[in-house]
């Protein structure tokens, strides 16, 4: 379970590139908080977070798309 807060502050740091999206070769760059990702938004991988809620299918996951997956997953608190 994870705050919106919290949520945020993960994506922060994923997105190295501070474009606002978080690709996925940004989450293979950072495993260990990939792994929180995919925990949160019960997925498997990151290909497969990619498959299921990049909804404007751009590659890269926006904070919206994030928070959807969790809440989605009903781990947002
Ligand atoms: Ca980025
Ligand atoms: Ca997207």
């Amino acid at each position: 379970m994870a705050t919106e807060q919290e949520l945020q502050s993960l994506f922060n740091t994923l997105d190295r590139d501070q474009d606002g999206k978080v690709s996925i070769n940004e989450l293979f760059l950072s495993p260990g908080l990939s792994a929180v990702i995919s925990a949160e938004t019960n997925t498997g991988s990151p290909q497969e977070l990619l498959v299921q809620y990049d909804l404007d299918e751009d590659g890269s996951i926006t904070f919206e798309e994030l928070k959807e997956a969790v809440e989605k997953a009903n781990n947002l608190t």
